[in-house]
């Protein structure tokens, strides 16, 4: 099973569609298994978006991620990684597909509402980085309905 890190950015929180977008992982059968609120310190933006470093977006995403604070969360299931990155939309919601967050929800790629890991390796690191080994393991009743 997969595991991947997603955060619910300060735009689906000012704008209350936490509940909405939570949704859509759940409807999926992405299960939860870990989820904070909280205002994001510097340090830990600039670490989690440090392979931007260099990128001229890169101060106005800071300012983004810790404008307000945020929903972290974890989501597992086969293949996780790319079943969130699909329900999530491409980066830019001009591009992304009606159907997905960004699609729906967006207007511009500075304000793309979620975060979602893009490949086993930075899921595992960030997880690490924002959750260490605070993952919660349990059973869900509905599980055999859901994955085969
Ligand atoms: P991703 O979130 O779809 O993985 P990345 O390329 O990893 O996209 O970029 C990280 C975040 O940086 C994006 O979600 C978006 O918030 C922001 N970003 C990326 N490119 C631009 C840009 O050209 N202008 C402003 N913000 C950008
Ligand atoms: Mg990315």
């Amino acid at each position: 099973m997969e595991k991947t890190f997603i955060i619910l950015k300060p735009d689906a929180v000012q704008r209350q569609l936490v509940g909405q977008i939570i949704s859509r992982f759940e409807q999926h059968g992405l299960k939860i298994v870990a989820m904070k609120f909280l205002q994001v310190p510097l340090s830990l933006a600039e670490e989690h978006y440090a392979v931007h470093k260099e990128r001229p977006f890169f101060k106005s995403l800071i300012e983004y991620i810790t404008a307000s604070p945020v929903v972290a969360m974890v989501l597992e299931g086969p293949n996780a990684i790319q079943m969130a990155r699909n329900v999530v939309g491409a980066t830019n919601p001009l591009d992304a597909a009606p159907g997905t967050i960004r699609g729906d929800f967006g207007m511009e790629i500075g304000r793309n509402l979620v975060h979602a890991s893009d490949g086993p390796d930075t899921a595992k690191a960030e997880i690490a980085l924002w959750f260490g080994d605070d993952i919660v393991d349990y059973q869900r009743a509905l599980e055999p309905w859901i994955l085969e």
